[in-house]
Protein backbone atom coordinates (compact mmCIF):
# COMPACT_ATOMS: atom_id res chain seq x y z
CA UNK A 1 0.00 0.00 0.00
CA UNK A 2 1.25 3.37 -1.02
CA UNK A 3 1.55 6.01 2.15
CA UNK A 4 -0.52 8.87 2.05
CA UNK A 5 2.43 11.21 2.45
CA UNK A 6 3.78 10.16 -1.08
CA UNK A 7 1.25 10.22 -3.23
CA UNK A 8 1.79 13.95 -3.83
CA UNK A 9 4.96 13.00 -5.26
CA UNK A 10 5.73 11.34 -8.39
CA UNK A 11 9.13 10.06 -9.16
CA UNK A 12 9.31 8.83 -12.83
CA UNK A 13 12.24 7.44 -14.84
CA UNK A 14 12.61 8.17 -18.62
CA UNK A 15 14.33 5.45 -20.14
CA UNK A 16 15.39 4.79 -24.05
CA UNK A 17 18.21 4.28 -26.70
CA UNK A 18 20.01 7.75 -27.72
CA UNK A 19 17.83 10.25 -29.82
CA UNK A 20 14.58 8.51 -28.96
CA UNK A 21 13.52 12.03 -27.73
CA UNK A 22 13.30 11.46 -23.78
CA UNK A 23 14.77 14.82 -23.22
CA UNK A 24 12.25 16.56 -25.87
CA UNK A 25 9.50 15.08 -24.15
CA UNK A 26 10.61 16.46 -20.14
CA UNK A 27 11.17 19.97 -21.77
CA UNK A 28 7.93 19.59 -23.45
CA UNK A 29 6.10 18.52 -20.53
CA UNK A 30 7.89 21.45 -18.36
CA UNK A 31 5.93 23.75 -20.82
CA UNK A 32 8.98 24.48 -22.90
CA UNK A 33 7.77 25.25 -26.67
CA UNK A 34 10.06 26.61 -27.91
CA UNK A 35 11.24 24.55 -31.31
CA UNK A 36 14.71 26.47 -31.22
CA UNK A 37 15.45 24.58 -27.85
CA UNK A 38 14.35 21.11 -28.98
CA UNK A 39 16.66 21.36 -32.56
CA UNK A 40 19.32 22.66 -30.29
CA UNK A 41 19.60 19.39 -27.66
CA UNK A 42 22.55 17.72 -27.20
CA UNK A 43 22.74 14.36 -25.97
CA UNK A 44 22.21 13.86 -21.98
CA UNK A 45 24.70 12.88 -20.15
CA UNK A 46 24.88 10.43 -17.78
CA UNK A 47 21.26 11.32 -16.73
CA UNK A 48 19.73 14.58 -15.90
CA UNK A 49 17.01 14.67 -12.93
CA UNK A 50 14.05 17.27 -13.53
CA UNK A 51 12.06 18.50 -10.66
CA UNK A 52 8.72 20.53 -11.33
CA UNK A 53 5.52 20.91 -10.56
CA UNK A 54 2.20 20.25 -12.43
CA UNK A 55 -1.34 20.26 -10.69
CA UNK A 56 -0.61 20.28 -7.71
CA UNK A 57 2.06 17.78 -8.03
CA UNK A 58 5.50 17.48 -7.36
CA UNK A 59 7.24 15.49 -9.57
CA UNK A 60 10.67 13.91 -9.96
CA UNK A 61 11.93 13.09 -13.65
CA UNK A 62 14.48 10.96 -14.00
CA UNK A 63 16.05 11.34 -17.47
CA UNK A 64 18.38 8.69 -18.67
CA UNK A 65 21.19 9.05 -21.29
CA UNK A 66 20.50 7.03 -23.95
CA UNK A 67 24.00 6.34 -25.37
CA UNK A 68 25.76 3.36 -25.40
CA UNK A 69 28.37 3.90 -23.13
CA UNK A 70 25.37 5.16 -20.33
CA UNK A 71 22.69 2.11 -21.11
CA UNK A 72 25.23 -0.18 -19.37
CA UNK A 73 25.72 2.05 -16.36
CA UNK A 74 21.82 2.51 -16.07
CA UNK A 75 21.02 -1.01 -16.05
CA UNK A 76 24.03 -1.35 -13.58
CA UNK A 77 22.45 1.34 -11.56
CA UNK A 78 19.07 0.18 -12.30
CA UNK A 79 18.09 -0.51 -8.24
CA UNK A 80 19.15 2.92 -7.72
CA UNK A 81 17.77 4.62 -10.29
CA UNK A 82 13.41 2.89 -9.72
CA UNK A 83 13.89 3.45 -6.30
CA UNK A 84 10.46 4.78 -4.78
CA UNK A 85 9.65 5.48 -8.66
CA UNK A 86 6.19 5.12 -9.54
CA UNK A 87 6.14 5.17 -13.18
CA UNK A 88 9.14 3.76 -16.24
CA UNK A 89 8.54 5.41 -19.68
CA UNK A 90 10.49 3.61 -22.43
CA UNK A 91 10.72 5.78 -24.97
CA UNK A 92 10.97 4.19 -28.73
CA UNK A 93 11.17 6.08 -31.97
CA UNK A 94 9.19 5.40 -34.04
CA UNK A 95 10.43 6.35 -37.03
CA UNK A 96 14.02 4.74 -36.32
CA UNK A 97 13.24 1.35 -37.52
CA UNK A 98 16.42 0.54 -38.31
CA UNK A 99 17.24 0.50 -34.73
CA UNK A 100 13.91 -1.08 -33.35
CA UNK A 101 15.90 -4.09 -32.66
CA UNK A 102 18.15 -2.51 -30.27
CA UNK A 103 15.46 -1.01 -28.41
CA UNK A 104 14.20 -3.94 -27.98
CA UNK A 105 16.79 -5.62 -26.84
CA UNK A 106 17.62 -2.50 -23.99
CA UNK A 107 14.10 -2.74 -23.02
CA UNK A 108 14.61 -6.21 -22.52
CA UNK A 109 17.52 -5.46 -20.56
CA UNK A 110 15.43 -3.50 -18.16
CA UNK A 111 12.70 -5.70 -17.71
CA UNK A 112 14.65 -8.48 -16.69
CA UNK A 113 16.40 -6.46 -13.92
CA UNK A 114 12.72 -5.16 -12.96
CA UNK A 115 11.72 -8.81 -12.48
CA UNK A 116 13.98 -9.09 -9.67
CA UNK A 117 13.24 -5.75 -8.45
CA UNK A 118 9.95 -6.03 -5.64
CA UNK A 119 8.44 -2.94 -6.81
CA UNK A 120 5.29 -1.91 -8.55
CA UNK A 121 6.37 0.44 -11.18
CA UNK A 122 3.70 1.16 -13.70
CA UNK A 123 5.45 0.94 -17.21
CA UNK A 124 3.94 2.99 -20.08
CA UNK A 125 5.60 2.80 -23.67
CA UNK A 126 6.03 5.96 -25.70
CA UNK A 127 5.61 5.04 -29.70
CA UNK A 128 7.39 8.43 -29.71
CA UNK A 129 7.94 10.85 -32.84
CA UNK A 130 4.43 9.93 -33.80
CA UNK A 131 3.95 13.32 -35.67
CA UNK A 132 0.54 14.78 -36.39
CA UNK A 133 1.74 15.75 -39.84
CA UNK A 134 3.63 12.60 -41.21
CA UNK A 135 3.36 12.14 -44.44
CA UNK A 136 0.82 9.44 -45.52
CA UNK A 137 3.42 6.69 -46.68
CA UNK A 138 5.65 7.26 -43.54
CA UNK A 139 2.19 7.20 -41.17
CA UNK A 140 1.42 3.64 -43.39
CA UNK A 141 4.77 2.23 -42.17
CA UNK A 142 4.38 3.62 -38.89
CA UNK A 143 0.87 2.03 -38.51
CA UNK A 144 2.72 -1.30 -39.71
CA UNK A 145 5.78 -1.05 -37.14
CA UNK A 146 3.16 -0.35 -34.41
CA UNK A 147 1.41 -3.64 -34.54
CA UNK A 148 5.05 -5.58 -35.01
CA UNK A 149 6.28 -3.46 -32.13
CA UNK A 150 3.22 -4.29 -30.15
CA UNK A 151 3.68 -8.03 -30.33
CA UNK A 152 7.45 -8.27 -29.91
CA UNK A 153 6.65 -6.49 -26.60
CA UNK A 154 4.30 -9.09 -25.66
CA UNK A 155 6.94 -11.42 -25.61
CA UNK A 156 9.14 -9.23 -23.68
CA UNK A 157 6.82 -8.22 -20.99
CA UNK A 158 5.45 -10.72 -18.91
CA UNK A 159 1.38 -10.76 -18.40
CA UNK A 160 1.71 -9.89 -15.03
CA UNK A 161 3.14 -6.31 -15.14
CA UNK A 162 1.30 -3.48 -15.56
CA UNK A 163 2.11 -1.98 -19.00
CA UNK A 164 0.14 0.70 -21.73
CA UNK A 165 1.80 1.90 -24.68
CA UNK A 166 0.93 4.96 -26.13
CA UNK A 167 1.76 6.85 -29.55
CA UNK A 168 3.20 10.63 -28.61
CA UNK A 169 4.82 13.11 -30.10
CA UNK A 170 6.16 16.63 -29.07
CA UNK A 171 4.32 18.66 -31.79
CA UNK A 172 0.52 17.03 -30.73
CA UNK A 173 0.07 20.31 -29.19
CA UNK A 174 0.71 22.13 -31.55
CA UNK A 175 -2.15 23.82 -33.69
CA UNK A 176 -2.64 26.28 -36.44
CA UNK A 177 -5.58 28.39 -37.00
CA UNK A 178 -6.20 29.94 -40.71
CA UNK A 179 -6.67 33.81 -40.32
CA UNK A 180 -6.78 34.77 -43.56
N1 LIG B 1 9.85 14.60 -35.40
C1 LIG B 1 10.04 14.56 -34.07
N2 LIG B 1 11.29 14.74 -33.57
C2 LIG B 1 11.45 14.69 -32.23
C3 LIG B 1 10.36 14.46 -31.34
N3 LIG B 1 10.85 14.45 -30.08
C4 LIG B 1 12.17 14.66 -30.18
N4 LIG B 1 12.55 14.81 -31.47
C5 LIG B 1 13.93 15.06 -31.97
O1 LIG B 1 14.74 13.93 -31.68
C6 LIG B 1 16.09 14.32 -31.44
C7 LIG B 1 16.62 13.67 -30.19
O2 LIG B 1 15.91 14.16 -29.08
P1 LIG B 1 16.44 14.07 -27.58
O3 LIG B 1 15.29 14.52 -26.73
O4 LIG B 1 17.72 14.77 -27.42
O5 LIG B 1 16.68 12.50 -27.43
P2 LIG B 1 17.13 11.69 -26.10
O6 LIG B 1 16.30 10.46 -26.06
O7 LIG B 1 17.08 12.59 -24.93
O8 LIG B 1 18.64 11.30 -26.47
P3 LIG B 1 19.83 10.93 -25.42
O9 LIG B 1 19.92 12.06 -24.46
O10 LIG B 1 21.07 10.77 -26.23
O11 LIG B 1 19.44 9.64 -24.76
C8 LIG B 1 16.09 15.86 -31.39
O12 LIG B 1 16.60 16.34 -32.61
C9 LIG B 1 14.61 16.22 -31.26
O13 LIG B 1 14.31 17.45 -31.88
C10 LIG B 1 9.05 14.28 -31.91
O14 LIG B 1 8.03 14.08 -31.24
N5 LIG B 1 8.95 14.34 -33.28
MG1 LIG C 1 18.49 13.26 -23.66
Amino acid sequence: MEKQEKQDKKKIILVGIDKAGKTSIVQSLQGIRNLTAFNSLVPTREFNSIKFQAMGLNYLILDLGGQESYRFRHLEKFEEHILEASKIIYVIDILDRNRYNLSLEYLEKIIDKLKNIPINVEISIFFHKYDPDLEPKIEELAQKSMKELIERIKVIIPNNFNYSIFKTSIYTIFEKSKID
